[in-house]
């Protein structure tokens, strides 16, 4: 049956903490990045997100029903280390032991994401990534995650797309108010996370030798504009500044040498203590996660003329990381057609994203996130048809199915999201969820949960092992 889905084939769903649960400052959670970033005017906050924090064993209960195989959620650093570094918070351990417990109980495999954008506040005060205690704090809590819920939790992520922290520093939030000199700052903060993330694979590894943990960046296909080898040079620098740093180091322990090049020409190169690139090579990861939502295209030089009016999703991948337009400069792509909010969609892009991972660093993959943010409505009879969602994932199930035919070796499809929750700069309007949550940008309604057209093409999908 060439391209099925393997047998085991983890049929997954994911969320983030901050985006889900609400419950900001419930039983002693400290407050983290989130809670302090400045947010456009009008748009939703995460002070209840979801309210995954109250419901999730209702959640959990539809995520059975779905037939999840696997459920990928974050653990709020804040909810167990208030101030990052300090004093364990009991209730924090509590909720998310009973969250495991629940998902356990239910039959479904928990798939831990340890960090995902919400960096203690107390951490960012002192610096954040830019502060070398943030790594030894990074560590202690990555420990405190392994030897509670170490029994239960078979697979762990580290960080979650690092690289988009990176190069989108100021839009994340992982840049401290009055930052100077932000480009050196950002990948001296990669270096400190890169470091972080080491030291968590090598405790995970030595508490757990059951357990298997990975990196999850968002990884995603560069073309060349044209068949210029000039362009080909321009989607060369794209992907490794974009993509290959990241994986390099995680794998390899190494730095990618074009980039070391870029950083170094614009006196950007991290300080590197001693046994710094010992630990980042003594960290390896089991397996690559990545997100992917959109392919990207680049171009050499092309006049502002033919590259066409850039969308706002082009223009911040221009922006990535200050690089200047000597190095690459983003295109529109006339073969592919866009969402609402100016992503390309681009299964074919997937395919060859998989394809690229695997061939570089021949470890088994998950895919962690990818999904369709859309405008739903909700109808008459609480229905929500959301048919453009089913059609963006039967397509890049499809490309992923041709991927694993193509010899790539892939265990898992966690799409984003198993639920709605807030997106991190567009609100609740911007909605990825398999099921409905009944609450409007400032109205939070009644939190009731509807299951959308996709939820029950989901469900087939996963009792069929992926036929589509
Ligand atoms: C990824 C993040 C998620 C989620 C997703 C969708 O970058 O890991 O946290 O936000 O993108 O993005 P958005 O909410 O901006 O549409």
């Amino acid at each position: 049956n060439p391209g099925a889905f393997p047998d085991g084939f983890l049929w997954g769903a994911s969320t983030s903490a901050y985006q889900v649960e609400g419950a900001w400052n419930t039983d002693g959670k400290g407050p983290s990045v989130i809670d302090h970033a400045r947010f456009r005017d009008n748009v939703t906050d995460f002070t209840v997100c979801s309210d995954h924090y109250h419901r999730f064993k209702e959640d959990i209960a539809l995520l059975a029903e779905m037939g999840l195989k696997t459920y990928r959620f974050s653990i709020a650093w804040s909810r167990l280390y208030p101030d990052g570094d300090g004093e364990l918070n009991p209730a924090g351990v509590a909720f998310y032991q009973q969250l495991i417990d629940e998902i356990c109980r239910q039959g479904i495999e928990p798939l831990v994401t340890l960090y995902h954008f919400d960096l203690p506040w107390a951490l960012q005060q002192a610096g954040g990534w830019s502060n070398r205690r943030t790594v030894a704090a990074f560590e202690r809590f990555a420990v405190t995650c392994f030897e509670h819920y170490g029994k239960q939790v078979k697979y762990w992520l580290t960080i979650n797309e690092q690289n988009m922290m990176i190069l989108k520093g100021e839009v994340i939030g992982t840049l401290a108010e009055g930052t100077e000199d932000v480009q050196r700052s950002l990948y001296q903060q990669n270096h400190h996370m890169m470091l972080a993330q080491a030291q968590a694979m090598i405790a995970c590894h030595q508490r757990l030798p059951d357990a298997k943990i990975g990196p999850a960046p968002n990884i995603s296909c560069v073309y060349a504009a044209s068949s210029r080898p000039e362009d080909g040079l321009a989607a060369d620098n794209f992907s490794a500044i974009r993509n290959w740093l990241y994986l390099d180091l995680a794998v390899h322990g190494r730095y990618n040498a074009v980039v070391w090049a870029f950083l170094q020409q614009r006196g950007w190169l991290p300080e590197i203590a001693a046994d710094d690139m010992a630990i980042i090579a003594a960290g390896k990861p089991d397996f690559i996660a990545f997100n992917y939502y959109a392919s990207a295209t680049v171009s050499a030089d092309l006049p502002d003329a033919a590259r066409g009016e850039l969308n706002s999703k082009q223009k911040a991948d221009q922006q990535m990381a200050g690089i200047d337009s000597t190095v690459y400069v983003g295109c529109n792509n006339p073969h592919l057609s866009q969402n609402q909010f100016g992503w390309y969609i681009d299964p074919v892009g997937f395919r060859i994203t998989a394809r690229e991972i695997y061939a570089r660093y021949a470890l088994p993959l998950i895919v962690t996130e990818n999904g369709l943010g859309a405008f739903d409505t909700l109808e008459a009879g609480n229905k929500v048809h959301d048919d453009y969602r089913i059609a963006y994932l039967r397509d890049h199930l499809r490309q992923l199915r041709l991927a694993i035919a193509d010899g790539v070796v892939l265990f898992g499809y966690c799409p984003w999201s198993a639920i709605d929750l807030v997106s991190t700069h567009q609100g609740i309007g911007k909605r990825y969820g398999f099921i409905y949550v009944n609450r409007d940008e400032h109205d939070l309604k009644d939190l009731a949960r509807y299951r959308k057209k996709s939820f029950f093409w989901y469900q087939q999908l996963i009792a069929s092992n992926g036929a589509t």
